[in-house]
This record gives structure tokens, sequence and C-alpha cells, in this order.
């Protein structure tokens, strides 16, 4: 039995095939997971549970259905949200069967206290979008957000995709990286010496010292072209 990770699917009716490959990893893992974390971006975008309710949610109901029947197999799904998906609720959540998680939690993986996230907050070099985060995090903006109709809402997301595209377009990729002194504070906060986390689209695994001892930061992949997860085990007892 076997810890898995994955983020930043960005699942989406225009492409298919990973929605596909998801169904296909879900049924790959059956039996083998005690644990499923999603970290964030489960979605292209999400406008709100409600779209669960009409024809455009069509799609995600599948995903519901098959994460639901992973749960209901005994994998503990955990999940977090992502820049994307930031407006997943709790309708989601308890149909699919998962638990939500905080924007950090530590977990114990299998002895090692290990802080989990999406990532986001962790890329403080780019001030627009923290300015930006911080104003679709507020509850009132998503209140007046989720409010409006649907129609208004696809229009906003589209607009807001648009200007994002565009902004990141003009930003060094220095700035579309993690800053290494919020990682670090944020290990230091949270007494941790292991760290998994998505959004950036860059896969790697970083060793670091930190205070005296080693420290590792796991980033993991998108699945724009391909799946991409990671796994752990409990170690041998010999
Ligand atoms: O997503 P990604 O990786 O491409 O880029 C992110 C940051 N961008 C975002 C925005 C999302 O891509 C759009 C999410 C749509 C989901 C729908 C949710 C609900 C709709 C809300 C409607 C208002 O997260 C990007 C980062 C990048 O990661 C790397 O970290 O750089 O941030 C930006 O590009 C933000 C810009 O720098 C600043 C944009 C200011 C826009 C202000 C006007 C908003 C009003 C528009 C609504 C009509």
């Amino acid at each position: 039995m076997k810890t898995w990770f994955i983020s930043d699917l960005h699942l989406d009716d225009s492409r298919p095939h990973i929605t596909k490959e998801f169904f296909n990893f879900l049924a790959h893992i059956q039996n083998k997971a005690e644990a499923l974390y999603i970290l964030g971006d489960l979605f292209e975008a999400w406008i709100g549970d409600d779209i669960l309710d009409t024809p455009l949610g069509a799609s995600a109901l599948k995903v519901i259905n098959h994460l639901k029947q992973l749960s209901t197999n005994g994998t503990k799904i955990y999940f977090a949200h992502g820049n994307r998906d930031f407006l997943i609720g709790e309708q989601f959540i308890e149909r699919s069967g998962a638990f939500a998680l905080g924007e950090h939690t530590v977990i114990d993986l299998y002895g090692t206290p290990t802080l989990i996230m999406h990532g986001d907050t962790l890329c403080t070099d780019d001030i627009e979008y923290q300015q930006l985060r911080s104003l679709l995090h507020k509850p009132q903006w998503q209140k007046e957000f989720l409010a409006k109709p649907l129609p208004e809402r696809i229009e906003e997301a589209l607009k807001l995709r648009n200007i994002s595209q565009e902004k990141t377009k003009n930003k060094q990729a220095e700035i579309l990286d993690v800053n290494q002194h919020a990682v670090e504070n944020i290990m230091r906060e949270y007494k941790v010496r292991q760290l998994i986390h998505g959004h950036t689209h860059r896969p790697a695994s970083h060793t670091f010292t930190l205070d005296g001892s080693q420290a590792t930061r796991i980033v993991l992949g998108d699945w724009y072209e391909q799946s991409s997860y990671l796994a752990f085990s409990a170690p041998s007892s010999h």
C-alpha cells in the first residue's frame, strides 16, 4: 500500500485524453493506495459547485464518480485547493468522498513529517499574483462571485485567464518560481525538513541545508501532456 501525490492535472474538456489518463491512474492505484493527495489544480478552472447540477458539470460529475469509487474502496482522498480551483466547495468534496485540506498541512509520511501545499503561496516574488490571490481568497469576494449567474462567472473567469496568460508571458522565469527564503521560512515555521508541492510545473527534488540539517523540496509535475505522480511506501522493516 502506498501514499500517492498528484497536482496540476488541469482537467478540461479540451484535453479528454488527460481525463482518461486520470481515470486509468485511479483504476491503477485502486487497492494499492492507502491515501491519495490531490494538491490543487485538479481542474483547469472551477467557477462554483453549482455547475454540478447543470449540463456544464457533466465532466466534473464523472471525476466525482471515479473519486467516489476509489474512496468507497478504502483509499483516503485528500484535496488541497489550487489557484485554478480555489472555489471548489463542500459539495464537490463530499460527493467525491474526499477530505478538504487547509492551505498548509503537515502529514506524517511514514515517519517523516512532511508539509504539503499547492505551492502558489511560495511564489512571493510574483507580487501582482499575490495581490490577486489575496483578493480572490476574501470570503466576501467569493460570496459575491458565486452569487453571479453562471454565464457572467464564465465570462469573468475567461477574462482573468486571458489577463493572466498575457502577464505570465512577460514575467521572468525566476519570478514564476518559488522564493527560496519563503520555502525556508515555511519549513522552519512548520518544523519540517520535507516539503511537497505543485503549482510551478517544474517537477524536481531539491535538497539543501536548512539550519544545519538536510531538507528536501519535492515539486510535482503537471498533467498537460502526460500523467505525473509521486508515490511513497512504508520503509521495509528489515
Ligand atoms: O494559472 P497559471 O499558472 O497560468 O498562472 C498563475 C497565476 N494566475 C492565476 C489566474 C488563473 O490563471 C485564472 C484562474 C481562473 C479560474 C477561475 C476562478 C474564478 C474566476 C475569478 C474571476 C475573476 O492564478 C499567475 C501567476 C502564475 O500562476 C505563476 O505563479 O503569475 O498570476 C497572474 O498572472 C496574475 C497577474 O499577474 C495579475 C492579474 C491582475 C488581474 C486583475 C484584474 C482581475 C479582474 C478580472 C475579472 C473580470
